[in-house]
């Protein structure tokens, strides 16, 4: 019976990796459980992050598993020479141990923060410059993104490229993006904690109420991409989808005259 347990504990890694394995290989219908197609410019660098954290984890995984595994069927149900069953070793405490993984966790974090420090940098913390009146300046957000339980309202910067004005084109769950050049979203929430993911960017932001976070990619392709929420935010957390459509610029701004409330405002401003 032990050694039944111990098969049991033994297929969970050895199952776990032929899974993982057909997925990245696309075999049906484990295909699906891999990311979709990449449509971001930075998003190989992204995905040669999660590779190498799942490579970690992987080597975790599977080294716990296959220990967990063998411990079961070496010791499980052995008996003494008594014929008593022989139990396992009761310790409380270990400092060698515990040094051990703090100091091998560490070790790990450490070298992660370490390593993506670069792509961190571009992909998070430097907004991308244009120069406004003569000067660099962060690149304002083309689409006001507000989250809400349970969707998401898109506030598309009108002909005059300014947010909160009342040329915005506003759409529910529909957002329209032009590929091929930086563009900057500002992301908000109406209620509480949620996260901006874009699968086939690998773009992913946590949006905090009360606060204001801008996200930016350069998307590559005149696809339609899916847009989740990625952090557990009540009962309809799972309805919280939207599409992003990406178009050429020129389409972008014949579609941004044709749909903003105010058309013609700003050509009446130029005639005057
Ligand atoms: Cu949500």
């Amino acid at each position: 019976m032990y050694r039944f347990w111990g098969l049991l504990f033994f297929a969970v890694p050895i199952v776990g990796t032929i899974v993982y394995a057909l997925a990245m290989l696309g075999v049906a219908p484990f295909a699906g459980l891999r990311l979709p197609a990449n449509y971001n410019q930075a998003g190989v660098e992204i995905a040669h992050l999660y590779n190498v954290i799942h490579g970690i984890m992987a080597v975790v995984f599977v080294s716990t598993g296959l220990l967990l595994g063998w411990s079961v069927w070496r010791f499980g149900g052995r008996q003494l020479s008594g014929g008593q069953e022989l139990g396992a070793r009761y310790f409380t405490h270990s400092n060698l141990l515990e040094l051990t993984w703090s100091v091998a966790a560490a070790g790990i974090l450490v070298f992660l923060s370490l390593y993506q420090l670069n792509s961190w940098a571009e992909n998070k913390l430097e907004r991308p410059l244009v120069e406004i009146a003569g000067r660099m300046q962060p690149q304002p957000p083309l689409a006001k993104v507000v989250a809400k339980r349970f969707g998401w309202e898109f506030y598309h910067a009108g002909p005059d490229g300014r947010l909160d004005t009342p040329d915005d084109v506003y759409l529910e769950n529909l957002l329209h993006v032009p590929f091929g050049e930086p563009v900057v979203l500002q992301l908000e929430s109406r209620d509480v904690i949620h996260s901006f993911f874009v699968p086939g960017l690998r773009l992913k932001q946590d949006i905090v109420p009360g606060m204001q976070h801008f996200v930016w990619f350069k998307a590559t392709s005149p696809v339609e991409l899916e847009i989740i929420c990625s952090e557990l935010c009540g009962w309809g957390h799972y309805t919280m989808q939207a599409r992003m459509q990406l178009v050429s610029r020129s389409d972008y701004d014949r579609w941004l005259a044709e749909q903003s409330p105010w058309k013609g405002f700003a050509a009446k401003e130029e005639q005057e």
